[in-house]
Order: C-alpha cells, then structure tokens, then sequence
C-alpha cells in the first residue's frame, strides 16, 4: 500500500530555466507528493512528470562542470577497470561523456536521451544511442554489440519511473557473470540530513538498499556489495550480479541494518521526516527575511534542481533572493523555474556588493567555499542542510 507522507506544493520541471515571456506564460506546473510503499519500501514520487519534457535536447546539467564529479568519475572508472577488466561496458546516461572518456571507444556503448549530450559524446567517438533506457533499445544493443560486462549507471537509475522494466532490460543485457553498478542519492542519507530538495521531478525515486533488494532478488539479479559515496549529499554505489553469480559481502547487510535501524521500513520515520522539512521552510524563510530586513545583499550560489525545490516549496523569490550565480553557460541569462530568479554567471554577480550568499549547490561546499575564500572573507554562505545555519 502506497502512503503519502510529504508534499512539497506545485512545483516546475527543475531544470527547466526560462528566457522569454512565451516559455513563462506557458510554464508547466505539477504537484509535487511522495509516497512510501509499506510492501516494497520504495519511497517514489506520487505523480510522475511525462520524461521527455525533463530530459530532451535543452537538457542543461553538465557533470564535468565540477571538478569534484570529473575526479569521482576518473576514480571509479580506474577502480572498475582493474576490478573487474570488462571486454565490454553500457553506460545508461551518459551526460557529457565525463565516466565514459575513460575507457576504450571501440568496447563501450552508451545511451543517453538528452539529444544534445548524446551529439556530445558521439562527436567524442562512443556509440551513443539517443534513446530511454527500455525493453526495446536493450534488444538493439544486444543485437548490436552484443552482452555486457560492465554495465554503469550513475545518477539515471531513480530518474526511470518503470523500475521493473528497467532492470530486466538491465538483466537481458548483462553477460552471465557481468556486474551492473549504480550509484544515486541514498534515501538514509536524505532522511539523516533532511535534504528534501534530493526530491523533484528527475529524481522519480529515492533509493534505500532494502526496496532496490526487494526489487531485483524478483528478477533473479542480487546486491552483492554497497558503497556509501559523499557526493551528491551522500549517495550509494550498488553493485549487482545474477544471484548465485558472486558472493555477497557484509557491506549489504550493515546498510540493511542501518536503514532498519532509522526506521526507514516504518511509514512514522516518514511523517517525522515531513515536520521537520515543515520547520527548516520555516527557518530557511525567517533568516532570509530577517537579513533583507536589515538591508544586506542575498543571492543564491548554484541554480540546481534542488534550489527549484526549496525556492518553489518555501516561495522564495526576488523578494529575497536578488539572483543566482551559476557557471553553466545555458542556464546563465534565464530565469529560475517557477520563482522566475535571474541566473548569472559568478563573473558577473559575485562580487563584493554581495553580503549573504545561499547555497544551493550545498553538495558542492568544499569545492565553492575553497573557490570563493575572498567572499568568506567578507560575506557569509548559508546553508539548509543538515539545519538552516551560516556555514
Ligand atoms: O541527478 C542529477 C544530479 C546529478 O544533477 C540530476 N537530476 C540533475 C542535477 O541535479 P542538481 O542540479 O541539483 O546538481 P548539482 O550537481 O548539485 O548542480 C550544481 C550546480 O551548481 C550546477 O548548475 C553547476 C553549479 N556550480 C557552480 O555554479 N559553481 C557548481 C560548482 C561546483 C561551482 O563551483
């Protein structure tokens, strides 16, 4: 049985950034719920938006604009090679190219259906499909290019709303001892941290390892092994064999432990969850106000999806925030979804008239705050997460 247990409000695509008066007037709008399901413990969202209006040629996230993600890509890509040496390796999602330009053009497919990224990495040389991951391009590549032994899947899986079909193409694909490696927000970690902008219209799912067990055991597939990853706000790497293929290790039991001993199977750590997400719009609102009260400069640092949750859940605004500095080229110039906040680049808009700073790219505070040391000189960031606090 599916329960609802937050709602964060009518909220835009997240990463639909706006440049004219024709896009505003016709912007899409949606209820933004989440369910917990007390059968499979999967936490989803209570409406899905249609994927090709998030994920399309305008697509705007480029992983490789962070140096963080560019040196976590070319670690695991390092660390996957000499674990287990693929003949062959899927990439399902394969943005900018940023996992993928570590490993041999001529062994590795790919399959993104963000045109514009798809022309990216095919212009790299790598075969990539511009498609959704399903039943029916799964049957292509393996009539294409045949099994896989290495399939990865970084920050995709909990954007396909059809999990089921998913990991059976995902299985029909794999070669009979190949490994399947995902890795996505983790749900403990968002519930620990109270980083309820993990949730919007991409992320259709937030995964815990019990309800992606709960599954694949169903279609004969296992977790044998679980990595906690800081990035992203604390992600999982989720490594997946055929059951019986390899031995599972006592890093998937210590995260079921965890998760059951944070309530995450019980529907009350849920409801807790959403009154304290209740209290930090509260807070987040009462700060922001107070410093603009006072006459001082607020602007946003990171236009992310997930500031188009906080902004669009608490109403944040132009009256609070005078606008965000962001270094991706496509979103400078337009406007936030749903509160309409200017984007600039950090050239432009970070500079020494700024006094508070908020920080919407919060997963990225060790990269920023190393970047601007001579705005913490002066100004301060302020934070959301764990708590609403001055960093
Ligand atoms: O799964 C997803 C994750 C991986 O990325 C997608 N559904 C969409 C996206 O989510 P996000 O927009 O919340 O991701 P980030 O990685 O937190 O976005 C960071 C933003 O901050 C980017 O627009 C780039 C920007 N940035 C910046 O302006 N200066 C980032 C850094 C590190 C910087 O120094």
């Amino acid at each position: 049985m599916k329960v609802k247990f937050l709602d964060l409000g009518m909220q835009p695509i997240a990463n639909n950034f706006l440049s004219d008066h024709d896009q505003i007037s016709r912007e899409y709008m949606y209820h933004l719920t989440v369910c917990f399901d007390s059968e499979t413990k999967l936490v989803s969202l209570g409406e899905f938006v249609p994927p090709d209006m998030m994920f399309n040629d305008s697509y705007v996230y480029h992983s490789s604009l962070s140096n963080t993600m560019k040196s976590h890509f070319s670690n695991v890509a390092q660390a996957l090679k000499k674990e287990f040496n693929p003949f062959s390796v899927l990439e399902i999602g394969s943005n900018d190219g940023v996992f993928i330009c570590h490993f041999d053009k001529h062994a590795t497919v790919a399959v993104e259906p963000c045109g514009n990224f798809a022309k990216i990495t095919n212009d790299m040389g790598y075969k990539t499909y511009d498609k959704f991951w399903n039943n029916q391009i799964a049957k292509e590549i393996v009539e294409n290019h045949g099994k896989q032994d290495l399939i990865y899947s970084a920050n995709c899986m909990c954007h396909i709303q059809n999990l089921n079909e998913a990991f059976q193409s995902i299985s029909n694909v794999l070669s009979d001892d190949g490994v399947f490696i995902f890795e996505d927000p983790s749900l403990l970690k968002m519930i620990e941290r109270g980083s309820y902008d993990q949730i919007y219209d991409e992320h259709a799912h937030i995964f815990s390892i019990t309800a992606i067990q709960n599954l694949l055991n169903s279609l004969g597939l296992a977790v044998f092994r679980v990595a906690k990853l800081s990035v992203h706000g604390g992600s999982n790497r989720i490594f997946v064999s055929r059951i019986g293929s390899r031995d599972i290790e006592p890093s998937v039991s210590d995260h079921l432990d965890r998760e059951n001993n944070a309530g995450l199977n019980e529907i009350s750590a849920y409801k807790n969850f959403a009154l304290r997400v209740e209290q930090s719009k509260n807070q987040l609102i009462d700060l922001l106000s107070e410093i603009k009260r006072k006459g001082y400069k607020v602007v946003s640092y990171g236009a992310t999806s997930k500031s188009t949750t906080v902004f669009n859940y608490c109403e944040i605004n132009t009256d609070l925030i005078d606008y965000i500095v962001d270094i991706t080229p496509n979103k400078q110039g337009r406007l936030s979804p749903g509160m309409h906040i200017p984007v600039v680049s950090p050239d432009e808009g970070f500079n020494d008239s700024v006094d508070y700073a908020f920080l919407g790219a919060w997963n990225f505070e060790n990269e920023i705050v190393n970047k601007e040391k001579r705005f913490v000189k002066r100004g301060r960031f302020i934070s959301h997460v764990p708590y609403v606090r001055f960093i």
